[in-house]
């Protein structure tokens, strides 16, 4: 009866379809199956019955909610760097976005939703989220001409990059769907 690989995948879907397809053959008996017919389903439905796995894993295949709204929100990565990873004293950057736009600072500054310019905050904490940063602040790299590279001179060793979307007005994002605006990595450089 196939019982040993059912239980071998131990998946509900597994056993389901075939519950069906022995009940739609039942059915072709036609309107008057013989009481033989009925009490092996009997039997077999329930043997199968004692055979389901537990209903925890039921829910298993779908995804939770929070991820699928997750692939929506903006984010911000490195492109050609990653966190851990090792370069030379003279490494490009470059940036990524997903669900926000990277446009120049204008003159008046202006502060429009899901508009901003990127900013690179080396070997210092990033920004906190709704903070200005200031222009000519050391360590935090303003890409106000909507850039979204720079070629680096490191000293050897660790360092820190903190890659940030802020506005218009040179203002972090704030606001928990805006977190992924935020992204910071440590890399070592050699010599
Ligand atoms: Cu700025």
């Amino acid at each position: 009866m196939g019982a040993p690989l059912m239980r071998a995948f131990d998946h509900p879907t597994v056993t389901e379809p075939k519950e069906t397809d022995m009940i739609s053959r039942i059915r072709r008996f036609g309107s008057a199956p013989s009481l033989a017919a009925l009490m092996l389903a009997a039997l077999w439905l329930a043997g199968c019955a004692s055979q389901e796995p537990p209903p925890e894993s039921e829910t298993g295949s779908e995804p939770p909610p929070a991820a699928a709204a997750a692939a929506d929100l903006p984010r911000v990565f490195f492109v050609n760097v990653e966190d851990g990873g090792q370069y030379p004293t003279e490494q490009e950057i470059i940036f990524g976005v997903e669900n926000f736009d990277i446009v120049p600072v204008e003159d008046p500054m202006v502060v429009r939703p899901g508009e901003g310019h990127y900013h690179l905050a080396v070997d210092v904490p990033c920004a906190a989220a709704g903070e200005i940063i200031v222009q000519g602040t050391p360590s935090y790299i303003h890409f106000g001409d909507g850039s979204d590279r720079i070629t680096m001179q490191f000293d050897s060793g660790e360092h820190s990059l903190c890659l940030q979307v802020a506005d218009g007005e040179h203002r972090v994002i704030a606001g928990p769907e805006h977190a992924g605006l935020t992204q910071e990595i440590h890399v070592t450089v050699v010599e």
